[in-house]
């Protein structure tokens, strides 16, 4: 299994980062990775080679800076649709996720059962999803319980969008973790919207994390667009999940850049001067110019790694392309467990 090395620091964190050089050029890495997917899959999708997209451009500050700060083998993933940048941190790789878009035999999560992004792998903790939004956050209070009856010190990472937590699965796992203090990192991405719906006819408080705090759920609000910032509040949240703590809440405050999916005309009910006001504050945009400024990374260093990410998307999808599609004898493989 994976080791504890996204958390740590050991060669010496970078002046003013929580990170190391190596790290927060991992950080950057990931969010690229997870951009150059999104949009390799929209383009295969329009070009008819891909049924359904459901992107998470405008988020990949929020699910990297999550990711790692948790620890991939150990930790549980109980993820949702968008969390594709999540995933790739705990070990998908570019051409996995190409599977799964392109609904393929081989595509680990599913093997080609479940619709695009809905995210499975038992090796990796990460687990099997259902398209009724929030009900991950009952799988995460249950694993969590187990965790502790088993005495197994780790945090299991429950993320949902906001108009989510307008679900009762929301409010009940929260009151179920809270009353037994279980090790559960409850993390709302709230990109504003539930498809075309705003957030102010979502909920009439103005944060969810108000409704974290009416559990007695130690509950932050976080700049989702900023990467460092995201993994600093989930790292100290995990640590004290970790050590008995009970569970914590982040709502980390972000954009979704793009449409709800790719059957979606958002056009129809978001302004265009608000996509551009936030389409300024690019987590990828943001992170690059910091990494720079602050002396991390020269423009030419991040440049190569930028071509090095297009390379292995472009490869990936490719040979993606060319394997087998789930052959219909098989459709009830893996439904139910077999052999011993
Ligand atoms: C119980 C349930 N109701 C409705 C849907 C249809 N649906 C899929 S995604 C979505 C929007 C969820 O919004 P949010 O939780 O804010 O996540 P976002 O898509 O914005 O990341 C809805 C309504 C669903 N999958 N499950
Ligand atoms: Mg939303």
């Amino acid at each position: 299994m994976a080791s504890a090395t996204n958390s740590e620091t050991a060669g010496g964190a970078h002046p003013g980062y929580p990170l190391t050089r190596a790290q927060l050029l991992q950080m950057y890495r990931y969010m690229v990775l997870a951009r150059r997917l999104d949009e390799r899959m929209m383009t295969l999708q329009r070009q008819g080679l891909a049924a359904f997209v459901i992107a998470g451009v405008g988020q990949e500050a929020a699910q990297v800076g999550a990711a790692m700060a948790l620890r991939p083998g150990v930790d549980y993933l109980a993820p949702y649709y968008r969390d594709l940048a999540v995933n790739l941190v705990f070990g998908m790789t570019a051409r996995e996720a190409m599977l799964n878009a392109l609904g393929k035999r081989d595509d680990p999560n599913s093997h080609g059962r479940q619709m695009p992004a809905h995210w499975g792998n038992r090796e990796r903790r990460v687990v099997t999803q259902s398209s009724v939004v929030a009900t991950q956050l009952l799988h995460a209070a249950g694993i969590a319980l187990g965790a502790r009856l088993r005495g197994e010190e780790l945090v299991v990472f429950a993320s949902c969008g906001e108009g989510s937590t307008s679900r009762g699965d929301f409010h009940e796992a929260l009151n179920f973790a809270s009353i037994h203090r279980l090790p559960v990192i409850f993390f709302v991405e709230n990109n504003g919207y539930a498809i075309s719906e705003r957030t102010e006819k979502e909920m009439a408080v103005p944060h969810v994390a108000d409704r974290g705090r009416a559990y007695g759920i130690p509950s932050a609000v976080v700049d989702g667009m900023d990467a460092v910032a995201v993994y600093q509040t989930v790292k100290a949240a995990a640590d004290q999940s970790r050590r008995g703590g009970g569970p914590h809440l982040i709502e980390a405050k972000c954009y979704r850049l793009w449409p709800h999916s790719s059957d979606d005309d958002d056009t129809r009910y978001r302004p265009r001067a608000e996509l551009e006001e936030w389409a300024k504050k690019d987590p990828l945009v943001v992170l690059r110019g910091r990494l720079m400024e602050d002396g991390v990374a020269a423009d030419g260093e991040l440049a190569q790694l930028e071509a090095e990410v297009e390379e292995e998307v472009r490869e990936a999808a490719q040979w993606a392309l060319r394997q087998p599609d789930p052959a219909p004898e098989d459709a009830l493989g893996y439904v139910f467990k077999e052999g011993g």
